[in-house]
């Protein structure tokens, strides 16, 4: 067998992986139930650089106090692994990630990942994104659901399963992009592109977030991969999805289209990666 080949020489090898400061970003709305799982399983992970930053809107059934418990437990002297982001209105999961991102950033992470707190997103994948990401020099890794060896929940039936491929279909044909799981929420960043892409001017306050900052992303001119995940169905709690938030989903890809086709040297299609 020939040496493994290291594609450049400045990026880290996989000694540092673990140690490479990576936050997951987890916003929260009455997720009381699920956080202290998301928790233990984020915390057992062998990546010694990873800190979680919960994003609570002060959730009524006290996800907030749940969270702090949290941080208690795991943050060491010197070594702070979970802090948490109490906002006093819930205004979307948009507006939640934007300040949660832009935050951990400022604490200097060196890769931020997007992650439900509902148990969809499988956080043993986390360790394959950041090598990913480390190894190929991608800023964006998407944890996609719509490449090959993707797979969806069983517990999703058959309209539900259409309703989230037509809406990926949706949003990647008007925007003209070829992510296949430009929909998706579970998505490491680098904090060069998130720097770069403006958080506090990202419009979408729900679930279009998502669509948005990866347009913009592209736009600028970062590499997007995607990288194969199981997507559970939500382990307890109610859905936050609502009809405002499936409104402005539908509308968001017209609005970011016009957009660039307005922007000074605009010309209505995105560099094919
Ligand atoms: N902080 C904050 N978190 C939110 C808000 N809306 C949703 N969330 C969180 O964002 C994540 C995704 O929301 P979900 O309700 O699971 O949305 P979904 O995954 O599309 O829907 P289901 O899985 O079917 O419930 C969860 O961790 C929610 O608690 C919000 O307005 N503020
Ligand atoms: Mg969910």
């Amino acid at each position: 067998m020939s040496a493994p080949r290291i594609p450049d020489p400045g990026r880290p090898l996989p000694g540092e992986w673990g140690r490479t400061t990576t936050t997951v970003v987890m916003p929260t709305y009455n997720e009381a139930e699920n956080l202290p799982t998301m928790a233990e399983a984020l915390m057992a992970l062998p990546l010694e650089g990873l800190r979680l930053l919960v994003v609570d809107d002060s959730s009524p059934d006290g996800t907030g106090d749940i969270a702090e418990q949290l941080a208690e437990k795991y943050n060491e002297p010197g070594r702070p692994r979970v802090g948490v982001l109490h906002r006093t209105t819930k205004d979307g999961l948009g507006r939640a990630y934007a300040a949660g991102m832009a935050r951990a950033v400022e604490e200097g992470a060196a890769y931020v990942l997007q992650m439900d707190a509902d148990g969809s997103h499988p956080a043993d994948k986390i360790a394959e994104m950041l090598g990913v990401a480390l190894a190929t020099g991608a800023d964006v890794v998407v944890g996609s659901r719509y490449v090959p060896g993707g797979t969806l929940s069983d517990a999703w039936k058959t309209h539900r399963k259409l309703l989230s491929r037509w809406a990926n279909a949706y949003a990647s044909t008007i925007l003209g992009t070829r992510v296949r799981d430009i929909t998706g929420g579970f998505n490491l960043w680098s904090a060069e592109a998130l720097r770069a892409i403006d958080l506090a001017s990202v419009d979408s306050a729900g679930y279009s977030f998502q669509v948005e900052t990866k347009y913009r992303a592209l736009r600028a001119g970062f590499t997007v991969m995607e990288v194969p995940i199981h997507f559970e169905d939500r382990t307890a709690g109610e859905s936050k999805m609502n009809l405002a938030v499936q409104l402005e989903s539908v509308a968001m890809p017209w609005r970011l289209r016009s957009r660039t086709l307005r922007a000074p040297g605009g010309h209505g299609h995105h560099r094919a990666r």
